[in-house]
């Protein structure tokens, strides 16, 4: 039986700027062992729903809407059918992105396969997919290079495929500026999958790679929580770094046990305390891009079990965000981190040479009382875990 949808205090609205890919509640559920278990459902079928649940918006690789092998005048068929479909919904395309993964022609990689041939290919497809982002008012495209990397180092010079990745991401940026698009470009690093080991495997990386571009201001990250936590690394920290270094463009949202194969499961579903400290940190930072769910429903759902798992993972941001809001409300907490803040802030919160190198130089530090204090870290924890589980 459909769910009805229930409006109380956690139900998602366009202003929240939740955001699915065609190919998230699309994803008919086949996986290297077995096939597909749901049917495929239209682009402008997925924006009707998405748009009754209160998504702001899609998001979409070329193939997810026009098939690889369409005709010129099939596209422009699609394409006139999926415009009468956001129009009649409201749902807006945020994001676009091209697929440089599914056709065999990209098994060695897109933009550093050992085939010159390929990469001019891979340019071309970003071009034409870039332009069709832009028909619907894309403004940010990602990059996510799924096939760039290697199983084995034998045969690939990584030293030249860097060159190669930036050549293809300076070519993209003057495409973007030539045509006036005024693209945001974010690159979604990734350890591993479908590649062994894939190029720009985590925030860090693709960060410092960013700096060597001829236009690094158009450039910033995607990070995804799946990614990070396949390697077991603390998402927030990476997603922390980017926010500081204003580069976080986008963002894709999921749930993934370490060190598993990468599991795109429903936003919470596994780590609450990770997943709260992460919308703390979008929320407290002011971060106003997309909330994006790059995710999809257990390979054991019928469609109604797609749309529980898109309504779940709006649902479950928004009572995360009002435990941060709690957070910031509870006394004991904040009376907790009131004190640190003090320690903090004495003698000066952040220095710098010219004001302070005398004073750091001559200062005398009472080392044994600096020794002796502990940070109430314990009790904090706690207060949290507290929260988040409904005691406080
Ligand atoms: C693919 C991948 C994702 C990327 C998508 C964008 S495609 O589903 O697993 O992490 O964000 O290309
Ligand atoms: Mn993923
Ligand atoms: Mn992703």
């Amino acid at each position: 039986m459909p769910r009805t949808i229930s409006h109380d205090a956690y139900t998602p609205r366009p202003e929240h700027r939740f955001t699915f890919g065609l190919w998230t509640v699309g994803n008919p559920g086949r996986d290297p062992f077995g096939d597909a278990v749901r049917p495929v459902l239209s682009p402008s079928y997925i924006v009707e729903k998405l748009g009754a649940l209160g998504a702001y918006g899609v998001n979409f690789h070329d193939n997810d809407l026009v098939p690889r092998d369409a005709t010129a005048a099939e596209r422009d068929s699609i394409v006139r059918e999926f415009r009468k479909a956001l129009g009649a919904s409201g749902v807006k395309v945020p994001m676009a992105t091209t697929n440089l993964f599914g056709d065999p022609v990209f098994r060695d990689g897109a933009f550093t396969s050992n085939d010159a041939r390929v990469r001019r290919h891979a340019i071309q497809k970003t071009m034409r997919a870039m332009d069709l982002g832009k028909e619907f008012g894309a403004e940010t495209y990602v990059f996510w290079g799924g096939r760039e990397g290697t199983e084995t180092n034998a045969g690939k010079n990584v030293i030249e495929a860097m060159k190669w990745f930036r050549d293809a991401l300076n070519f993209l940026c003057e495409y973007s500026i030539a045509q006036g698009y005024d693209y945001r470009f974010a690159i979604e690093p990734k350890p591993n999958e479908p590649r062994g080991d894939i190029f720009l495997p985590t925030i860090g990386h693709a960060l410092a790679f960013i700096y060597t571009l001829d236009r690094p201001d158009m450039v910033g990250l995607n990070p995804e929580v799946a990614h990070d936590s396949i390697s077991g690394l603390d998402f927030s920290h990476g997603v922390a770094q980017a926010i500081e270094a204003n580069k976080l463009f986008h963002i894709d949202l999921n749930a993934q046990k370490p060190g598993r194969y990468d599991q795109d499961h429903r936003f919470g579903s596994e780590d609450i305390k990770q997943s709260f400290f992460l919308v703390k940190l979008l929320e407290d930072s002011g971060y106003e891009g997309m909330r994006h769910f790059d995710s999809h429903a257990y390979r054991t759902e019928d469609e109604q079990g797609v749309w529980d798992f898109a309504a779940g993972s709006m649902r479950t941001y928004l009572i995360l965000k009002e435990k941060v809001a709690a957070f910031h409300a509870d006394k004991e907490i904040q009376h907790l981190l009131g004190e640190l803040g003090k320690r903090g802030a004495a003698p000066g919160k952040r220095i710098s040479y010219g004001k302070d190198a005398d004073a750091i130089r001559n200062e005398t530090f009472d080392l044994d009382a600096m020794r002796k204090q502990g940070y109430a870290y314990e009790r904090l924890d706690q207060l949290t875990v507290e929260l988040l589980l409904g005691a406080r």
